[in-house]
């Protein structure tokens, strides 16, 4: 069931770094905005030793940015958003969620500020351009709205500081997460921010014109040599133990952000109607969840026994005979040696150390609710 091939036609697009990813030996893809994201190079528990002990190189193209410029992109981008923009600034990214008018979460991107009137949401696997265009349309706001040729290259794991170093001869040490810097690249410069999808610590590179790409991706093979280097992508092992999220998997349209455990990135305990804070697409409903609280909550679980298969679809989670919940996404954790998995629990077991049964495909397995992520 999982051995089939998929034909890449121009519907599935291809990003600027694909034949590099090719030549590395890329083994797997999955399917990103309408993009090939790679998924596994050697084996998953190779890629993810390598991820946690060297530094890897990771084509997340498929990252797509939605381009809003002018007059009213400030605007438009404060209505797309829970997330506090008032410290959103052109070196600075925030991971902000997007929600629709019953709070449901419609991505997860991270906002970038290109320029004085120029945003770049750098986003999830959903079609937020369309989304985006819909609302400037409806109101008649004065923006464009685009997909620009930006691709991002993320550079992830430890040695990624020393990676980066050598690549654009600057010291990277002190760069606060989610800040952005310019780094100069041949005739031109890009964006690097500190951010990606590991919490091995890494940078992000937007790549602006495709042209670059393939240079861009050689330079950091040729620098890295001594520091083995390698082609990698996001790890379905690490990103699990890391509690990092997976929009269309470990959430969806259905799920606010508040009982995805996002409530850090939305504006809180302020009243909307003084107009000090602007008011976004969703606010009331999640001004409800607030003040009602939420019935259930992403987790992190740790499930007993061997290794498990994927989670194709949700497992249900029991707990004293009564369906509680789902996993969404597991692994098994070499580190760990157990599986670690995420899913959505309702209140009366979500506490650290409360123990159900999970139905997964090979049967009945026990495991424990934690409230904080394995790594
Ligand atoms: N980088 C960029 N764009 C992206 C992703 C990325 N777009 C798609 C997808 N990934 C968006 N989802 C996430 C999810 C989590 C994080 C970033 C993007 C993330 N979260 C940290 C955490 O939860 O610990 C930190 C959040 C914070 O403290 O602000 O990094 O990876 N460009």
């Amino acid at each position: 069931m999982t051995d089939h091939k998929i034909s890449i036609t121009r519907r599935l697009r291809q990003t600027p770094f694909s034949k590099k990813v090719f030549e590395a030996g890329v083994t797997s893809f999955t399917v990103y905005n309408h993009m090939l994201l790679p998924t596994v190079f050697k084996s998953v528990e190779e890629d993810y030793h390598h991820l946690k002990n060297a530094v890897q190189v990771w084509d997340v193209a498929c990252e797509r940015q939605v381009e809003i410029t002018g007059p009213d992109s400030k605007k438009l981008i404060e209505m797309l958003t829970p997330r506090d923009l008032r410290n959103l600034s052109v070196d600075k990214c925030l991971y902000a969620p997007l929600t629709n008018l019953s709070g449901g979460i419609l991505n997860d991107p991270v906002i970038v500020q290109v320029g004085e009137n120029r945003y770049w949401i750098s986003i999830a696997d959903s079609d937020v351009l369309l989304w985006v265009s819909g609302i400037a349309t409806g109101l008649a706001l004065d923006v464009k709205i685009s997909e620009p040729d930006v691709s991002i290259l993320a550079i992830q794991g430890p040695l990624s500081n020393k990676l980066m170093q050598n690549v654009f001869s600057m010291n990277f040490e002190n760069m606060k997460l989610f800040s952005i810097v310019k780094v100069p690249f041949k005739d031109t410069s890009f964006i690097a921010a500190r951010s990606g999808f590991s919490k091995q610590g890494g940078f992000e590179i937007y790549v602006e014109n495709e042209k670059y790409a393939e240079d861009m991706w050689d330079a950091f093979f040729e620098a890295g040599k001594s520091l083995n280097v390698a082609a990698g992508c996001p790890n379905g092992i690490e990103r699990v133990e890391a509690g990092l999220l997976s929009y269309g998997n470990d959430m969806t349209i259905i799920n606010n952000p508040i009982e995805c455990g996002l409530e850090r990135f939305c504006k809180k305990g302020i009243d909307w109607s003084t107009g000090k804070v602007k008011p976004f697409i969703g606010d009331k409903a999640l001004n409800e969840v607030l003040d009602n609280g939420v019935m259930q909550i992403i987790r992190s679980i740790e499930i007993d026994g061997g290794a498990l298969p994927y989670c194709m679809e949700p497992w249900p989670i029991n707990y004293k005979n009564k369906n509680v919940g789902q996993i969404t996404s597991a692994a098994f954790s070499p580190d760990f040696q157990t599986n670690v998995a995420l899913g959505m629990i309702s209140r009366e077991c979500w506490n650290e150390g409360d123990q159900v049964y999970i139905q997964t495909p090979v049967g009945t397995r026990s495991a424990i609710i934690h409230e904080k992520s394995f790594i």
